[in-house]
């Protein structure tokens, strides 16, 4: 609670720190540096379209120097460094940004979104614009364009059978750390455990946690399936993440800069997305290969309890009103 009342704090002290980035010298005197830091690892989809679309598209003007694995911040500390300053770009989810701004985890709840075109439906809608320019006014950061990291699984390193939320009494179910992501896994009848995304793999390893939840892109490339032993087909979140730009400098940017970061940062996410669809076909395949069970739950189930439990949230309080309606809508 803390830490979100600092967060939330910090929104209004953005403008001031950021001016001092203003005051530096105008892009076209020099190529800018775009440092983006994100736990991802460089062979997820979004790192590799980054590196290969991104970068070349703007290296006229910009150098893109990307830190995967979570080499620069820490996950869950990269808006607030761009906000202060500190790093230029960042690969957000909604419930990052639900920390400052508790109206977005309506954008987090299990069982909204329904595909990755509506994903894009929702972030290019009238509906979405107050959302994006609040985060550009108080934090001083510009959502580009929305990445699709997948439908989520659960991910165990037990054996029992998972068919409905009330098998998952009591397991330790590692969940991104904040508030937002702890709702989901509790909400989905776990014992939800905060950790960060880097430490995974050693927490399944050690036994710290029974299981992660993650879309199968990301179960092979941080090699979970090495230390898990089934897959539970929940697909309880189309999960997604914002591409994100410090508004500072993309304010200092000249019009024909700002162009073409935002065709850059569209064609990036784009490509990503669809590798990330054809890889989520193919990855059953591959996890059975490697010794594991995959099997599709009770998901009438699962989908009950979870939106029952979100709309009875503390969380559901924040939400808009109409907010939902109109993502369903879309
Ligand atoms: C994770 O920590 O489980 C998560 O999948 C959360 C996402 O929002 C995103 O940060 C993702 O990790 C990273 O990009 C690593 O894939």
């Amino acid at each position: 609670m803390q830490q979100l009342t600092s967060r939330r704090s910090l929104i209004t002290s953005a403008a001031a720190a950021s001016l001092a980035l203003a005051t530096g010298s105008a892009l076209s005197q020099g190529k800018v540096r775009l440092r983006l830091s994100s736990p991802a690892s460089p062979t997820d989809q979004r790192a590799v379209a980054m590196t290969s679309i991104f970068a070349p598209a703007v290296s006229a003007f910009a150098d893109f120097e990307p830190h995967w694995n979570a080499s620069l911040f820490k996950q869950g500390t990269e808006l607030e460094a761009i906000s202060r300053g500190n790093l230029e770009m960042s690969i957000a989810s909604a419930q990052e940004l639900a920390e400052f701004f508790p109206e977005f985890s309506v954008f987090s709840a299990g069982y909204v979104h329904r595909d990755a075109a509506h994903q894009v439906r929702v972030f290019n809608s009238d509906f979405f614009q107050p959302y994006k320019k609040r985060v550009e006014d108080r934090l001083k950061v510009k959502l580009l364009s929305v990445m699709y990291l997948g439908r989520r699984q659960i991910n165990l390193r037990t054996d029992k059978q998972i068919n409905t939320p009330a098998d998952l009494a009591g397991v330790k179910l590692r969940m991104p750390g904040s508030e937002a992501w702890l709702f989901l896994g509790r909400a989905l009848g776990a014992n939800p455990v905060p950790m960060a995304f880097t430490e995974v793999y050693t927490g399944l390893q050690t036994g710290a946690i029974d299981g992660q939840d993650n879309p199968l892109p990301t179960v092979r490339d941080a090699k979970f399936f090495e230390v898990t032993k089934q897959v539970v087909l929940t697909s309880h979140l189309v999960d997604l993440n914002y591409l994100t730009i410090s508004k500072t400098l993309w304010d200092r940017m000249t019009p024909q800069q700002q162009a073409t970061v935002q065709k850059a940062a569209d064609d990036a996410a784009q490509s990503a997305r669809q590798r990330q669809l054809a890889l989520e076909g193919e990855l059953e395949a591959f996890l059975k290969e490697k010794g594991l069970r995959v099997y599709t739950p009770n998901l009438d189930a699962f989908r009950k309890q979870v939106q029952e439990a979100y709309l009875k949230s503390d969380l559901a309080k924040n939400w808009e009103r109409g907010a939902l309606e109109r993502i369903n809508a879309l």
